[in-house]
């Protein structure tokens, strides 16, 4: 038998391969429109919806996704030709696969083929929430000063042409200014990225953004607008051509862009929502007055916990975070920075036991089928880095604890950046908007052990603090000198 494509009109041939959406998807209004589809999206926040539709058939809140930048039209060509139908895999440990028909996304746009739309669809009365998925990079803050950066050319151009924009903040104000023009509540701005106080990150951006354009429009989104802060979390790897066969050889479907995820999802989101909001408690998400905690929680441990293993795992040659945490070397480092370093300075939280949590990760972390690759884990270093991993090692130093795993990871991270080769000679795939930087700055290390810290937009006065210098320069000498991570990591 021939793989069928999925879309709406195959959908009733298609439901007896795998699970299907049951609601009927024209009934769907867009209350929903979500900036930046990726994997991880569809793996969360329209699985939610999907499971809003299918067990309550509730409908006023329906996806419609944007892409704003060039990098987003193979996403946008496959779901529009898909009908915004896809496979969601879910990768369970003991083997097990469970596939799904995803349709709560209804409808794509290209912000560069069609802007008007895009603000129409985001002005309209029915859309009551815009949320982001812009990555950590995608907040256009300064990473020390957390200031935002006017110096960027695209946010220059929004500056000026107010009606025209090109970047999320040009989208989100103009919108709104509608939405005032036209006597409508505005929506709220549900940020979605492991940034700590991602909604008050993005408050903040938004705001100094309009204020520069427009003051009147700045007070209105002052007084009316919310922005809850949210942690969101499950683990999704980036689609991979297996993945892709997976589908079409097992369940004779062709889906040009499946995702694959794991089974574990959380949601905890500040019930602050300006224009009504999904009743997402429904399904398990949990709506509570400070969020706050559990993004620290979730950001030092989930997050810097991939970092500390994809770093040295990709200097070292795996390839995967289940095959770092086979390596008993790898397992033990992590949970050692975990109990050690990033425990210690968390503040403490009712109902949630830290040892119970961490035990999670490290299953969540070795779940063979889940193949997360390293590479994915270091991309963009430069701006996880400074929000999973250098605040621990700062609240380590003033409180005097043990600084040594996040040390001998910022080494590392060094001399990935320097060589950019693994320890087998094989090219490092660095994806990161500052490789070059850092490879500069890593370079330098030959003739001065500390010359990587230089880039004080990452790593803010670390190379003023005595007791981190003395540790960082231990550790780049046992990490050039062996050029063996995996043995540095052991001794440690
Ligand atoms: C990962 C996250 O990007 C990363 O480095 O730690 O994408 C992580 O998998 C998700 O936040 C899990 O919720």
């Amino acid at each position: 038998m021939s793989a069928i494509q999925l879309n709406q009109d195959n959908l009733p041939t298609i439901a007896a391969q795998i699970p299907c959406p049951t609601y009927n998807r024209t009934d769907i209004k867009t209350g929903i429109v979500h900036i930046g589809v990726g994997g991880f999206h569809r793996a969360h926040q329209a699985y939610y919806i999907h499971q809003l539709l299918q067990k309550h058939n509730i409908v006023d809140w329906g996806i419609c996704g944007v892409g704003i930048r060039e990098g987003d039209r193979n996403m946008y060509n496959v779901l529009t030709q898909q009908d915004g139908l896809y496979t969601l895999s879910v990768q369970h440990p003991d083997g097990q696969i469970h596939s799904e028909a995803i349709g709560s996304i209804t409808k794509m746009l290209l912000a560069v083929d069609t802007p008007e739309l895009v603000l129409n669809t985001m002005a309209h009365a029915d859309t009551k929430i815009v949320s982001l998925t812009i990555t950590e990079g995608g907040y256009n803050f300064h990473p020390q000063t957390g200031a935002f950066d006017f110096s960027n050319v695209d946010i220059q151009h929004d500056l000026n042409n107010q009606d025209n924009p090109k970047t999320v903040f040009g989208y989100l104000a103009a919108a709104l200014k509608r939405r005032k023009e036209n006597g409508l509540q505005p929506f709220t701005v549900l940020s979605c990225d492991n940034i700590p106080h991602n909604g008050a990150v993005a408050r903040k951006m938004l705001l100094t953004f309009v204020q520069k354009q427009d003051t009147e429009l700045a007070q209105w989104i002052e007084q009316n607008v919310t922005f809850p802060n949210t942690m969101v979390d499950r683990i999704t790897p980036v689609t991979s051509k297996a993945d892709i066969d997976y589908i079409e050889n097992t369940h004779q479907l062709k889906d040009g862009w499946p995702v694959v995820c794991e089974p574990f999802i959380q949601w905890v989101v500040e019930d602050k929502f300006c224009n009504g909001r999904p009743p997402l408690e429904k399904l398990g998400v949990q709506f509570v007055p400070d969020v706050v905690p559990y993004e620290k929680m979730k950001i030092r441990l989930l997050n810097a916990g991939h970092s500390v293993l994809g770093i040295p795992g990709a200097i070292h040659g795996h390839a995967t975070i289940n095959d770092c945490m086979d390596d008993p070397v790898f397992a033990t480092f992590m949970r050692q920075f975990m109990d050690k370093e990033a425990t210690p300075v968390l503040d403490a939280l009712e109902g949630i036991d830290l040892e119970t949590y961490k035990d999670t990760l490290e299953e969540r972390f070795a779940n063979p089928n889940i193949k997360d690759s390293v590479s994915r884990i270091c991309s963009e270093s430069s701006a996880k880095l400074p929000k999973f991993l250098i605040p621990t090692i700062h609240d380590n130093l003033q409180s005097g604890g043990s600084i040594k795993y996040a040390t001998l990871l910022l080494a590392a991270w060094c001399y990935y950046s320097d060589k950019q080769v693994n320890e087998k000679n094989i090219p490092l795939e660095i994806i990161d908007a500052k490789k070059e930087e850092l490879h500069q700055a890593a370079s330098t290390t030959v003739n001065n052990p500390v010359g990587f810290l230089a880039l004080t937009e990452i790593f803010g006065d670390l190379q003023t603090k005595d007791r981190f210098v003395q540790e960082f320069k231990k550790m780049i000498t046992l990490v050039y000198e062996r050029e063996d991570i995996r043995s540095v990591m052991k001794d440690v």
